[in-house]
């Protein structure tokens, strides 16, 4: 209970959910150093922010230059939630990082620089806090589309395959299960709806936007880009069923942005535990989805606190899968 009324406004919190999240917390504690390597917010008041996110923060650095930054902040049905997980900013950055690297020969991507002694001046009184999480990124002329691409059938796409056997416009096989491999990876993209969530678009509708050549070229891009790195993570015994690309124009040409082929912006399935027929268990939020189950949080804001042992362990699933895609470890 220590941990939580220490640093927590108890307050933001229902009655019944104190209490759960009080008693589960008996089992451990995150430790004191753990607790204060989380970064929950960003501010830089030099700089101006770009665009903020459930779990990162844009600034703007100058005319051709953004800052990048991904906090330790977690979501989970669609909210984000009062307790940070360790580590977590690091892991999504440094998962990035290995994939612009593995994926350059095949396409440019919006990197200019993760070395922190080589950020400008005025961000130095900022490496702490900037150091292994954060990257400088070429500023962009962002597609108004989200570049999907799905291997497996599972989350939107396998309520519109149930509704209709198609996805985004596109007919698939009779008879699929839930989470079922599909006979080829195929290309779903969404636009941004007024509701914050995507919406579901045809390649039609993605050409009446954005122009018919550079959908087709985002479209091959996308599916060769997710095939080279399905590939390689199924060798490291993790499935990427899906994950969403966001593309720009920078002077590199179309240019891959955003955080790429992370657990926050696909789904990663445990290789081992695969079983179709049913939805998998996420590798990495699983603890905070059984919890957030457990207490029956009714899904509205305010979003619960975690017990620390939730985010303890939640926190060994990030820096495991790091782990596993990439044979690294991430340094202390
Ligand atoms: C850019 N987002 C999405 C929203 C985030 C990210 N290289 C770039 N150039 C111009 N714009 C962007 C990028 C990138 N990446 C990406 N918004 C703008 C987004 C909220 C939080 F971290």
């Amino acid at each position: 209970m220590y941990a939580i009324a220490r640093d927590r406004p108890l307050t933001k919190i229902s009655l019944g959910l104190e209490y759960a999240t009080i008693s589960a917390c008996r089992i451990s504690l995150m430790s004191p150093e753990l607790l204060d390597s989380v970064l929950l917010h960003t501010d830089f008041p030099e700089l101006k922010l770009h665009a903020s996110g459930k779990v990162r923060d844009v600034y703007t650095l100058d005319q051709d230059r953004l800052l990048f930054v991904a906090t330790d902040r977690i979501s989970a049905f669609d909210y984000v939630l009062a307790t940070g997980v360790p580590h977590k900013g690091r892991v999504l950055t440094q998962i990035s990082l290995f994939w612009f690297e593995f994926l350059r020969d095949l396409v440019p991507n919006h990197l200019l620089t993760a070395d922190v002694s080589q950020y400008p001046a005025a961000l130095q009184q900022y490496a702490d806090q900037l150091r292994g999480r954060s990257m400088i990124v070429a500023r962009a002329e962002m597609f108004p589309v989200e570049c999907v691409v799905r291997g497996y059938i599972s989350g939107s796409a396998w309520k519109e395959y149930k509704a209709s056997g198609r996805v985004c416009g596109i007919e698939l096989p009779k008879g699929l299960r839930e989470s079922d491999r599909l006979p080829e990876p195929i290309f779903t993209p969404s636009t941004k709806a007024v509701s914050g969530h995507d919406e579901n678009i045809s390649f039609a509708e993605m050409s009446k936007l954005v122009g018919p050549e550079l959908s087709g070229q985002l479209r091959d891009l996308t599916l060769a880009v997710y095939v080279k790195a399905a590939d390689y993570a199924l060798q490291k015994g993790i499935i990427i069923a899906d994950t969403k690309f966001e593309f720009g124009r920078t002077a590199r040409g179309i240019t891959l942005a955003d955080e790429v082929l992370t657990p926050d912006s696909s789904r990663f399935w445990p290789a081992d535990k695969y079983a179709p027929g049913q939805a998998q268990e996420s590798f990495d939020k699983q603890y905070v989805r059984d919890y957030l189950e457990e207490i029956r949080w009714n899904k509205r804001p305010p979003a619960p606190a975690l017990p620390a042992e939730v985010a303890r362990r939640t926190s060994e699933k990030y820096v495991e899968a790091y782990h596993q895609l990439t044979g690294l470890v991430l340094d202390a």
